[in-house]
């Protein structure tokens, strides 16, 4: 049967533009849909850089200014991969325009931008999805399916945290390629929206709504040379962040992220205590899924670890043989699979534009607790 193409065009060129032309690429060869997608353009305002990127990842053609790509009538899906400051105006005209839109997180800088995005996709219709690729990585995909099948029973506790070290050196500047992470005019938060995100994406998934928050936030290095500002300029990006929630399943939480853990490069764990069972996970050791079940014989209780390589883990079976692992850039091809899934079904994939407001939602309940000393509901 012909498939149907999905031309895409991507916008921005990155860390995560890379991640998500690899997904686009590889997609086909590994998992089957009704559905094609090809490279059909790159936009970035680098017009040089982007046509090397264009040759080394086989996009069809160059466009240097998002409103040109969005115009075009033979892309159907605009992928937005530009810095967060970006992010809604694109997707909005995208919408606009009858294209569907996928996003790298977070959704807006703040809930208010993500509301109206949310908006303009509904009232247009389209397909759309937020890059949240940790759900897709497999051992996270059965810690869901456990939790779901009630193997955890009640859920006590859940614990996250997402540590880095890249921005300690107070010599590092704020701002531009690279850099904008650490600037709020761009980035909208620091670690809060950038690190912390992730991990409320995966809590809500795993374990449902965030009723209320109490933060604490952090800006260790005060003032950084600016990039494109020029000179010394305040630093105004949250450094570090922690908070306490409480799930409206009356479970209690604690989460905490930083760029100050010297040592840790990108160390995500969750932990989920359940009166059953417990599951804790670890991105520096993305395959395994550490499982412990009081149900099992008490003698040999303990806890498992489970290598998450075999035909039955979700995803493993399209891969390579049991016992071989797979990484990092795979979550996003899982994440292209799910999409085109769910174009051939006609269902969105999740996470929707409305599933990623709910997150933003909380990082600024999360900023505001910090601001006000205070306990804050999710609005
Ligand atoms: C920050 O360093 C970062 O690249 C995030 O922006 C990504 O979302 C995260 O997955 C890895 O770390």
């Amino acid at each position: 049967m012909a498939k149907k193409k999905l031309r895409v065009g991507l916008i921005g060129y990155g860390f995560m533009g890379r991640t998500h032309a690899n997904a686009y690429k590889s997609v086909g060869n590994f998992f089957e849909s009704g559905h094609e997608p090809e490279l059909t353009a790159v936009c970035a305002r680098d017009g040089t850089r982007a046509k090397a990127f264009a040759e080394q990842w086989g996009v069809k053609s160059v466009e240097t200014d998002w409103r040109k790509i969005v115009a075009r009538d033979d892309i159907d899906l605009i992928d937005i991969a530009s810095p967060n400051d970006t992010h809604e105006e694109i997707a909005i005209a995208a919408a606009n325009a009858g294209k569907m839109v996928a996003c790298e997180k977070p959704l807006g800088r703040n809930a208010a931008e993500s509301r109206a995005m949310v908006a303009a996709v509904e009232k247009a219709g389209v397909a759309n999805m937020v890059w949240y690729n940790y759900r897709r990585v497999p051992a996270v995909t059965l810690a869901k399916q456990l939790i779901d099948e009630g193997r955890l029973g009640r859920i006590f506790h859940y614990r996250a945290k997402f540590l880095q070290d890249w921005t300690i050196a107070s010599d590092l500047p704020q701002g531009g390629e690279g850099l904008w992470r650490l600037d709020k005019q761009v980035a909208g938060s620091g670690v809060t929206g950038d690190l912390l995100a992730h991990c409320i994406d995966t809590a809500m998934w795993l374990n449902g709504a965030i009723d209320s928050v109490s933060g604490m936030t952090e800006t260790f290095i005060k003032e950084r040379v600016h990039n494109v500002k020029g000179g010394v300029q305040k630093v105004t990006i949250d450094d570090a962040s922690a908070f306490l929630a409480r799930f409206a399943n009356g479970s209690l939480a604690t989460f905490e992220a930083t760029r100050y853990a010297r040592g840790h490069k990108a160390l995500y764990t969750l932990e989920i205590n359940g009166e059953h069972a417990s599951i804790f996970w670890d991105l520096h050791d993305l395959h395994r899924l550490e499982f412990f079940d009081h149900k099992d014989e008490g003698r040999t209780r303990g806890w498992r670890s489970v290598h998450i390589t075999d035909g039955d883990h979700p995803y493993m079976d399209r891969w390579w043989v049991p016992g071989l692992q797979i990484g990092y850039e795979h979550t996003f091809i899982h994440q292209v699979a799910d999409f085109l899934k769910g174009l051939d079904e006609g269902k969105p994939a999740a996470p929707t534009f409305r599933d990623a407001l709910a997150t933003d939602l909380v990082t600024d309940a999360v900023l505001k607790s910090a601001e006000t000393g205070r306990w804050e509901r999710v609005a």
